[in-house]
Formats: C-alpha cells, structure tokens, sequence
C-alpha cells in the first residue's frame, strides 16, 4: 500500500464543484470570526480596504498561514469538513488497518488548523523535519495531511520510504525534529480536491514557494491507536469544545496568530505586530499594543460562540472504531447548509465502521 511503503499517499475525495463551495464556506466563516475587524460594509475586507487573502490582511502573521483563533476551529466551515471526510477517508482507512495492524485499534481526529496563503507572499524554506507527537502511545500512528482547497496543484516536498527510519527521538519533544536534506526527495503533487496523507514521522519541509493567488486549505490529523482515551487530546476536549478554545495541534504546541520572530525583531516594522494588531484584531484580543499569541478561548472573551457540539461532531475527535454519522452522499452540501450546519438535522443516520 502507498501510504505504507512510501510514507504518504493522495487521494481524490472531492470534485471541482464541492472544492468551490468548501472555499466559499472557508471564506464566509472568516467573514464572522468573532475575533476580527472588518469593513461594515464589506465582511470579505478588512477595515482598511484590503480583501482576505490579499498580502498583510491575514489572520495570521507570517507565511505558512496556518491560523490560531479559536474561531478557526469551531466555525461551522471546519466542523463540516470533519464530517464530509470521515465519510470520504473510511474506505481507505479500512484498507489500511487491516493491511497493517495485527489488533484491534481505534481511530480519532484530532483538531488542526485552517490555512490561508495570501497572494504576493512566500512559504520560506524551512529546514526538512518530522512532526513529532510527544503524547502518542506505543503503538500509535499518526498521520498528518491536508486538503487543497484551490483551483490550482499543490505539492508537498518529501523524502519517500524515511517514516520507516528509526528515530529514537521521535518520541521526544514537541513541535519538530529537524534533520538534514535528505539526498532523495520528491515534489508530490496535490491536485485540487485532493487529500494529501502522510506519517507525521515521514521526513518533509515546507515546500518553497511564492503565491500569485491566495492558497486554501485545511490540514487533518488522524491518529490510529490500540490505546482507548483521547492521549492527543489529554488536554481536555470537553474544555476546547465547551469554551471554543485553540487546541493544541497534534505537535502539543499551540498554534500562535504570530511568530517568535515577529515578536522581537520585526516589532515595529510597518507590517510588525503592532500595526497588524490594531488594524485587524478586535480590542479585547490585543494587550499593550500586541494582540494575543496564543489566543484565549471565545468564552473567555466572552465572544459570541458557535452552536454546541453535537455527539456526532465529538465522536469524530476521541477514538473509536464506529461512527453513527448522517449520509453525507445524499447531503446537498451548499455554503447556506454548511454555515447552518444542517447536516447534524439530515437523515438517514448511517454506521461507518473501522472494520
Ligand atoms: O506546507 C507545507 O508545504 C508542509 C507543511 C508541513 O510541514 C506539515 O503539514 O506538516
Ligand atoms: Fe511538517
């Protein structure tokens, strides 16, 4: 199997048609974050003008564009892109736990983030790594990806076959490991509609890049374990989804709205924390001039917040080996329906099962 012995596979799960409406859900969901500042007249602009996705009017600083309002994972965009691929990721998981697992094991989501890449900016090089997961078990395999959400390819830069490597340290450790460049890579592509799968452990960079148009996609992670309980999420999911808080990403960090480095040196550049933070967050996220690294929850902003998790939405993220799930294949998947979440209220209920 693909994903087996090269460490990665791409599948196709959703056509042209349903990637343009996922994006314009990605889009209609920024335009009521709660955190944000927005034009009055024109929920899609910042207060200055400049439309999402345009150079400086991200959610996030930096490049990577990854968010870490707690917002961006909780508005209804995220939450229905959870279930759309449980539904379109059951069948290859099947295949694979019974290809390569000897024992009963269970399967959860865990949360991960939104990301937009305005146009006119740059992924940078970063140095080739593995994602770590310092709280999977033994045993656990944890595989991390993305769905891309644009018109256009794109890739991920890898070294086939290094999940197999054995790396004492992998357990150890937050965030990433970094290694030298591998000798043997591959640019994968990842057409639209597509997802991208791959062992966290699997050595990989962030594939270099400058953007002529805004980018769109949601990373996933999925962790497979013979370990009942949510170990990934021991840090209490009942409180992240109760308080609509920032979970912490399946590396145990918490993503950050801005970087370390924006935090010192480009401080007072025009473009630096500072400006941005006036210009883009709401007043109560931002605290002697800089807005709030790692967020609060909406709660504790005492923000408007989402409608409450259904059973259906909390069975995806703790590990089990069945889900009752609405039939998504005979769901009418519109941004009006996603942003009410009517899937929740659709019927017929079906079983998905690991087995
Ligand atoms: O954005 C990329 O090219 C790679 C992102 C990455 O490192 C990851 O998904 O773990
Ligand atoms: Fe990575």
């Amino acid at each position: 199997m693909k994903l087996h012995e090269d460490g990665y596979v791409v599948i196709p799960v959703m056509d042209a048609n349903l990637v343009g409406i996922f994006r314009d859900a990605f889009v209609s969901a920024m335009t009521v974050f709660p955190e944000f500042r927005r034009d009055p007249d024109d929920p899609t602009r910042t207060v200055d003008g400049q439309l999402f996705g345009e150079k400086d009017s991200n959610h996030v600083m930096g490049g990577f564009g990854a968010f870490g309002n707690p917002a961006s994972f909780h508005n209804p965009f995220v939450r229905n892109i959870r279930i759309f691929l449980r539904h379109a990721v059951i069948g290859f998981f099947q295949d694979f736990v019974e290809r390569h697992f000897d024992e009963p094991v269970l399967m959860e989501q865990l949360f991960d983030r939104m990301c937009l890449r305005p146009a006119g900016t740059s992924t940078t090089r970063e140095q080739w790594h593995r994602d770590l997961n310092p709280t999977a078990l033994d045993g656990d395999v944890v595989l991390g990806g993305w769905i891309n959400l644009d018109d256009d390819p794109q890739f991920f830069s890898c070294a086939p076959g290094t999940h197999h490597d054995v790396v004492a340290a992998v357990q150890q450790g937050s965030g990433f490991q970094k290694v030298q460049a591998p000798v043997s890579t591959e640019k994968v592509v990842v057409p639209p509609g597509h997802l991208l799968i791959f062992y966290q452990r699997l050595l990989h960079e962030v594939h270099p890049r400058r953007l002529k148009k805004p980018s769109f996609r949601q990373f996933v992670c999925w962790r497979i374990t013979r370990h009942p309980g949510s170990t990934l999420q021991r840090h209490s999911i009942e409180q992240i989804v109760r308080d609509q808080a920032v979970p912490r990403l399946p590396s145990d960090q918490i993503p950050p709205i801005y970087g370390k480095n924006h935090a010192s040196f480009h401080l007072h550049k025009p473009n630096g924390p500072i400006s941005w933070s006036a210009r883009l967050l709401q007043p109560c996220c931002v605290t002697g001039g800089m807005g709030h690294r790692f967020m609060k929850s909406l709660r504790e902003y005492d923000m408007p917040m989402y409608r409450s998790y259904d059973d259906i939405e909390t069975s995806l993220l703790t590990p089990q080996d069945s889900w009752s799930l609405p039939d998504a294949s005979t769901f009418h998947w519109s941004v009006d329906n996603i942003m009410n979440m009517s899937i929740l209220q659709h019927e017929p209920r079906m079983t998905l099962h690991l087995y």
